[in-house]
């Protein structure tokens, strides 16, 4: 709209509090949404996006995305969006990181350069596929700049030394294939296991993970045009190559078996779209490959080389990184070579409503619980039982939500609800302290979450609402 003055995206990132004005991004305009948030249904949650774009917070919460809801948002337009951040970059040759994307302020960084974050753990629960801008992000290095007219895929078959190059155009011939799959970074969860032994890596909280709709070509039809195909080959192993590289130009890399990569119902496809947009640049523009039900680690990101091969990957990620080991070796006595790759994930719950140390509200004797959980393999999760007693007693969530397209295979996660009954003490009306004491880990398929719950007396609930005042 004309007339309006124009703000940088930075300018907008200063508004976060409601003494400096809440302000947000949307498409060209900037908006003080301030009032906005006070009067709407599920405000709390938009200022956790306070100072950056409203967009994925409209991909949450679909229903506040028409025309009525959009009318009032544009009665709180303050200014037009400066127009080079209308596309989002930032620039500075000088350094290795200079040409990294522009994150979503609602992502926490865990370490800026690589940039590592995942978003508030409460938001991932609120839908079944999560905005991209809200996916967390897990780079080794420096996101490459590629351009997608003159991106070029090699592939390679070291058995049969075929070789041959696709263009995006060539990937984008194939039949499209869309598949709804969850990415778990193998560290998901890593703070937690920190407290009971120390771990190196970066200290992921629980929202190391997102599912979201991923299209592209199945590698088993580009594979095939290679003379690669099940039965008539030799190889054991297909190695993927990012265009990301570190200071001695290594590329990052990974591979998978070839049972995986060749199976007609594995799914693993050579991705360009993700949640049905071109895949962000923080994950993987303009092509990636997704592995369903294999740890994040092996979904290689900017592909830029295919391998099939008798042997893995001798990348340091395949090799020396993504291995489990029992509790007593440690970084001095690990050998790495005697432990396999992580392929398949193990199951895996958590609860992402209400958060640790959360106060909420008891309603007739019990308290809203969400959560998701998932399984590697593709294995599909039939119950997820919840304690409230430190696990003496359990109780079956009432709803699970996830996709079924891909039945019997089930690569995206299950979001699950439900209500716990809190404590004899408990009172409808009062508080109840949420004490989540980890998550027990049964046979797959079957999620066991522990909610310990601390019920605070009328006398509590009277404090804390006079604090309030
Ligand atoms: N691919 C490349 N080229 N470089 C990387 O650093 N990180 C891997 C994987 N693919 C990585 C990569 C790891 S460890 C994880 S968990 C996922 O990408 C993270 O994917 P995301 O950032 O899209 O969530
Ligand atoms: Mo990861």
């Amino acid at each position: 709209r004309s007339g309006l003055p124009e703000y940088t995206l930075d300018e907008v990132a200063k508004h976060t509090t409601i003494k400096e004005r809440i302000w947000m991004a949307y498409r060209h305009g900037v908006y003080d949404v301030t009032e906005f948030i006070a009067e709407h249904p599920g405000g709390d949650k938009i200022m956790m996006g306070a100072g950056g774009s409203v967009e994925p917070f409209w991909a949450l919460y679909a229903v506040h995305k028409n025309p009525h809801v959009l009318n009032i948002f544009e009665t709180y337009r303050i200014g037009n969006l400066a127009a080079a951040d209308v596309g989002t970059s930032v620039s500075d040759m000088s350094d290795p990181y200079g040409k990294e994307p522009r994150r979503h302020v609602a992502l926490k960084p865990s370490s800026r350069k690589p940039f590592n974050a995942e978003p508030p753990l409460p938001l991932l629960a609120d839908s079944l596929i999560t905005p991209n801008e809200l996916f967390y992000v897990r780079n080794h290095l420096p996101v490459p700049d590629v351009d997608a007219a003159s991106y070029e895929l090699e592939l390679n078959d070291e058995l049969s030394n075929n070789e041959k190059t696709l263009t995006l155009q060539d990937i984008r011939k194939y039949p499209k294939h869309t598949i709804t799959a969850t990415i778990m970074c193998a560290g998901n969860r890593r703070s937690e296991m920190t407290k009971v032994k120390g771990v190196k890596g970066l200290s992921w909280g629980q929202a190391a993970i997102g599912n979201a709709t991923w299209s592209g070509a199945r590698l088993c039809d580009v594979l095939k045009d290679l003379g690669v195909e099940d039965g008539k080959t030799d190889a054991l192993h297909v190695q993927f190559e990012g265009l990301d590289t570190d200071p001695a130009s290594m590329p990052y890399g990974a591979s998978i078996p070839i049972e995986k990569a060749l199976d007609s119902h594995g799914d693993v496809i050579l991705a360009y779209e993700m949640n049905g947009e071109p895949i962000p640049r923080d994950h993987g523009y303009p092509v990636r490959v997704v592995v369903p039900g294999v740890v994040g680690a092996r979904n290689v990101k900017w592909l830029g080389r295919i391998i099939v091969s008798k042997n893995e990957s001798d990348a340091h990620w395949q090799q020396n990184d993504y291995k489990g080991f029992a509790p007593n070796v440690d970084w001095d006595t690990v050998d790495f070579k005697k432990s396999p790759a992580i392929q398949e994930l193990p199951v895996i719950s958590a609860v992402c409503e209400p958060l640790e140390g959360d106060q909420v509200k008891v309603k007739e004797g019990k308290i809203k619980v969400r959560g998701y959980a998932w399984s590697g393999g593709g294995r599909k999760i039939v119950r997820v039982d919840v304690s409230s007693d430190g696990g003496r007693t359990w109780q079956a969530t009432d709803t699970l939500e996830s996709d079924s397209s891909r039945h019997p295979h089930a690569w995206g996660w299950t979001l699950w609800t439900t209500e716990v009954p809190v404590g004899k003490g408990a009172k409808p009306g009062s508080e109840s302290n949420v004490d989540k004491k980890g998550v027990e880990e049964d046979k797959e398929q079957l999620c066991r979450t522990n909610v310990e719950l601390k019920v605070e007396t009328e006398a509590l609930k009277q404090e804390v609402d006079d604090k309030q005042q």
